[in-house]
């Protein structure tokens, strides 16, 4: 039997403000992520009030898709890509968010990107908004916490499924929805306004500070995410339109009752809260506690309510890296995962960022959820950052990043086994691209090499990697020749 459906979904994805560049040419605006500067490994990313013209703002030049995005595209049909997922700057389409008319230059360079695509057999996946939004609505508005917001954002999401239908299909309205449980992702998304100068550090609960206010943008989102399936469903029949969600895949420390249960309670948190809101329609019911003792008062109208319930996604997406341990000790080993931090594994080994790997973690993870919700799943951001190296004759032998994909890929045609319904799957930075969490470019995950590194050298220039030739196989043989 075949491991994987025939119309399988295999691609790639990127996000714009990590790879696009070009940050302020054709009419854009300044974004969330343009007014962060550059971390690297040890140092965290930071957030400036004002453009410092000697800083170095990762997002400002990206891997330069915006001028080598015909290059890019066939790239990606050589190695026979189903599906791209790729998001829009909304700041390229709304300069500053609240403008009246929508930029046209921005428009037409995500439609000739749509057509091309199409010329190529290419599915194109849209994120509407990936860890960014027009600065100027945090400026102005307070960002997400402030009701304002989400007419803005309907209008812009509004906006693409009119000037796309027939073009795209597969919609995603927020990347990782469940981040702004996080002040990390909270800030990226542009939904508080920071202190010139703080700086972004991954949290390890979902707890920290500001809950009322990031509830209040969660919640928010949600209701705009709504409004949004519901204008899509009705401009085009044929929109798929998912929620993406950070994959959170936990397991006890011990055998002790308590961390069982401290690991079902993060599970809850970090995946079913914002899951059962846009699968469901409604807030799960461990939230009424969870608001109560943490004193959280939600603007919450009848109206806010009924659209939650009508606006409910086709498909669950998420992304998957790692997996994490929870335990009531106080005194484990820690180690780093996206945007979070928990205690080590003994059992995993670990990438260079201190992020597990963890295949078999990624079955047990598309089971429970598809046990949960039972709709279409597709794991849109899976990957392994690496440091790559150039040989002396230009080649790139990223065997380890073959190895990953191998294994879960492996997980994935379990899973599919097992029940699940998976679509499709898009591995993160399918071309290389900077990374969100550290603001590097020498955290790599593509199966093309972009010629820029993190002391800003390099001329954008590309180079398939050993990789790039291992998943054009593996797609050609539907995931069959690994
Ligand atoms: C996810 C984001 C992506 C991406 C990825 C890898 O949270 O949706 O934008 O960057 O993580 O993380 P990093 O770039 O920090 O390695």
């Amino acid at each position: 039997m075949a491991k994987f459906p025939k119309d399988f979904l295999w691609g790639g994805a990127t996000a714009a403000n990590q790879y696009e560049g070009a940050w302020n040419v054709d009419g854009k605006g300044p974004s969330t992520a343009d007014m962060l500067i550059g971390g690297d490994v040890n140092t965290p990313r930071r957030f400036t009030k004002t453009i410092d013209p000697n800083a170095y703002y990762p997002s400002h030049q990206g891997s330069d898709f915006y001028h080598h995005w015909e290059e890019d595209l066939n790239y990606l049909h050589e190695m026979g890509f189903k599906v791209y997922r790729l998001s829009i700057a909304w700041s390229r389409i709304f300069p500053n968010g609240d403008d009246i008319e929508p930029n046209r230059k921005g428009l037409e360079f995500y439609r000739q990107i749509f057509k091309r695509c199409h010329e190529l057999g290419i599915e194109p996946l849209v994120t509407i908004s990936h860890y960014e939004a027009p600065y100027h609505l945090t400026e102005a508005y307070g960002g997400w916490a402030n009701r304002k917001v989400i007419d803005f954002f309907v209008n812009y999401a509004q906006t693409l499924f009119r000037e796309y239908r027939g073009l795209v299909h597969y919609w995603l309205t927020f990347n990782e929805i469940n981040m702004l449980q996080a002040p990390f992702g909270a800030y990226m998304a542009g939904a508080l306004p920071l202190e010139d100068g703080a700086e972004l550090k991954p949290d390890t609960s979902g707890a920290g500070d500001r809950l009322q206010e990031r509830y209040q943008a969660l919640h928010y989102q949600f209701v705009a995410s709504a409004k949004a399936v519901q204008i899509g469903h009705a401009i085009d029949l044929h929109n798929e339109i998912g929620c993406m969600i950070a994959g959170g895949m936990d397991y006890p420390l011990t055998a002790r009752p308590e961390d069982t249960f401290k690991t079902d309670m993060a599970d809850n948190m970090r995946n079913f809260f914002c899951g059962d809101v846009q699968v469901r329609g409604e807030y799960p019911p461990f939230a009424k506690r969870f608001f109560e003792e943490n004193n959280i008062k939600l603007d919450f109208t009848d109206a806010d309510r009924q659209i939650l319930a009508i606006g409910t996604v086709d498909f669950y997406s998420f992304s998957y890296y790692s997996s994490g341990v929870e335990t009531t000790e106080k005194n484990t080993d820690k180690a780093a995962g996206n945007q979070t931090v928990s205690t080590r594994n003994p059992y995993l080994k670990y990438n260079d960022w201190g992020w597990a790997m963890d295949p078999l973690g990624l079955r047990t993870y598309l089971n429970r959820v598809y046990g949960r919700y039972q709709i279409p799943l597709m794991v849109v951001e899976n990957g392994l950052g690496a440091f790559d190296k150039v040989e002396a004759d230009g080649s790139i032998n990223d065997d380890y990043r073959i190895d990953y994909y191998q294994a879960h890929i492996n997980a994935m045609a379990e899973a599919i086994k097992d029940g699940v319904d998976l679509i499709g799957y898009t591995t993160w930075g399918c071309i290389d691209l900077v990374s969100a969490g550290t603001g590097q470019m020498d955290k790599r995950y593509g199966f093309v090499y972009v010629n820029r590194n993190d002391k800003q050298e390099g001329d954008f220039s590309r180079h398939p990697k050993k990789s790039f030739y291992w998943y054009k196989k593996a797609i050609a043989s539907n995931g069959e020749d690994l």
